[in-house]
């Protein structure tokens, strides 16, 4: 009898837990399709692309990236103002529910400085995502060369 009662108390815990961490787990952006242009020279800036799907009930908002590849990431956008391509930086990126955002050439981009290794064609770097709630989403991003870039 006491041993059944000392039972019964951590496993009622746990299943008061359980539906919570399910959720968090569930409703995680996915970052798909990444890679990173490499120019023909070192260059101490590059660009990264990606999609970010939210299959999540829910809006998110990613609101930083970093790698430990790079100084520093950041998202930027490409607006054309007069037939000048410009860029500016974005601070937040929200995604609605059930949609995905587009980082591609000539649109919004990741902005990679002072990279903290050669980067090769073929290599890959991680990249991590802040979102606006706290939790971080990870990237894969293949890198790569001139010739590879479609
Ligand atoms: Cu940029």
């Amino acid at each position: 009898m006491a041993l059944q009662r000392a039972l019964s108390w951590p496993l009622a815990v746990l299943l008061s837990v359980v539906p919570l961490a399910g959720c968090a787990v569930e409703c995680s952006p996915v970052v798909e399709g990444g890679w990173v242009r490499k120019p023909p020279a070192d260059l101490p800036m590059l660009a990264a692309y990606a999609r970010i799907a939210n299959p999540c009930k829910h809006e998110v908002v990613v609101v930083s990236a970093a790698s430990d590849d790079f100084a520093d990431v950041t998202l930027h956008a490409t607006t054309v103002e007069d037939g000048i391509s410009r860029m500016r930086p974005v601070a937040e990126l929200p995604i609605a529910a059930g949609t995905t955002a587009v980082m591609a050439p000539g649109g919004m981009h990741l902005m990679l400085m002072q990279p903290r290794r050669a980067l090769r064609g073929g290599d890959r770097v991680e990249i991590r995502f802040t979102l606006a709630d706290g939790r971080e989403v990870r990237g894969q991003f293949a890198v790569k060369g001139p010739k590879a870039v479609p």
